[in-house]
């Protein structure tokens, strides 16, 4: 049920129904969203949380899911067109103008002082990368793209969210009643502006000091890699403007390229996983990049050769973060997306038990549908 039509299941025509229908294993913060057209219909804001709750109750005055959206608009607040352009496709991305908070523009987002909350984000945009840092507030991370890690506060303060990727933070709200604290985004440099304010409610705290309940979610039932053992891959992410390293013209093998996608919607390769370049919304008859046994341990060693950042998700699978540039990294950190900065190198493991063809791409949309993606097969 984390498919992709055309490999793993048929898209859902117009008029059409399906029912997805599984168990989900994990608790967690996901999220849904089409894999056809992808760049136009999830630019157009097709796509959803998907919360499951832990058996256990987890100890927090108030659960608060913050979907965070990156729009580009037109000065009559209309979507813009040219979804898809070689620009967006070979930097950044489609980067918008405007952010919505569970789809408005958010002033104050309303909270009692004392208060304990678990706050989720995610990000569903299409290319925006987001550092939110909370004025005078020390958020916890407590959980990356659904699965519980080491409570910890995020490096500088930021909390750092690429495209797909979701946060759940603890917030103790100690600020003082009736103030505001805002909320900034400060990942681009020049460009960071303020997301909306903490607005505290004008009654007394509802307790002095916070709460001494443990703050670590309840493990999630993911299978342990086993590093000696693990088969390792790398994954060379190629490509973009500006990085040396341009491709097109031959350079590439594994053809499709400038392929007509299943939406119709052409897109040059302008970015590659290993010399091969998967474009628009994959093929069925693109061999897989990797053909993986079953139940074997895996470590992808993901090395970003561009000068642009890629957060690079895969199907069907949670891994472990490894190492970032060598070093191993802290917290027990998991996830489904890492983000992989310009010229960096991040080793994710996990173990391949989810039998099937799953793709992995950058999340960047643009870069996705321009060939920053393949296909893993579990067999
Ligand atoms: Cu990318």
């Amino acid at each position: 049920m984390d498919g992709v039509p055309g490999l793993t299941q048929k898209p859902i025509k117009p008029g059409e129904r399906f029912t997805y229908e599984f168990t989900p294993p994990d608790a967690g913060t996901f999220w849904y969203h089409p894999h056809a057209d992808s760049l136009r219909q999830l630019g157009r804001g097709l796509a959803g949380a998907l919360i499951v709750e832990e058996r256990e109750r987890v100890a927090v005055d108030r659960d608060v899911l913050w979907v965070l959206t990156d729009w580009r608009l037109t000065s009559d607040a209309q979507i813009a067109s040219g979804f898809g352009n070689a620009m967006d496709a070979g930097m950044a991305g489609r980067i918008g103008n405007t952010v919505t908070l569970n789809g408005a523009i958010s002033t104050d987002e309303r909270v009692r002082a004392g208060e304990r909350v678990r706050l989720r984000l995610v990000n569903a945009s299409l290319a925006r990368i987001m550092a939110l840092r909370f004025e005078k507030h020390r958020p916890l991370v407590v959980a990356l793209d659904g699965q519980p890690c080491d409570p910890h506060e995020p490096e500088g303060g930021r909390v750092l969210l690429g495209p797909a990727m979701r946060v759940d933070v603890v917030l103790d709200m100690q600020g003082e009643p009736g103030h505001r604290y805002r909320v900034i985004d400060e990942f681009y440099e020049d460009r960071s502006y303020w997301l909306t304010q903490l607005a505290y409610e004008q009654t007394p705290p509802i307790r002095k000091n916070p709460p001494n309940a443990p703050l670590a979610l309840p493990a999630n039932p993911l299978p342990q890699p086993d590093l000696p053992s693990a088969e390792r891959h790398e994954l060379r992410l190629q490509g973009g403007m500006m990085g040396g390293g341009m491709i097109g013209g031959g350079m590439m093998s594994g053809g499709m390229m400038g392929g007509m996608g299943m939406s119709g919607m052409s897109h040059r390769a302008v970015w590659a996983i290993n010399g091969q370049s998967m474009t628009g919304d994959g093929h069925a008859d693109m061999p897989p990049l990797l053909t993986l046994r079953r139940g074997q341990s895996i470590v992808l060693a993901i090395v970003n050769e561009t000068a642009w950042w890629h957060p690079m998700h895969l199907h069907g699978h949670s891994f472990r973060i490894l190492k970032r540039n060598g070093s191993p990294t802290r917290h027990n950190l998991w996830g489904d997306t890492v983000l992989v900065s310009p010229r960096e190198t991040v080793e994710v493991a996990f173990v391949a038990d989810n039998p099937g063809d799953w793709m992995i791409h950058c999340h960047i949309t643009d870069h996705q549908v321009s060939g920053l993606m393949a296909v893993i097969r579990i067999a």
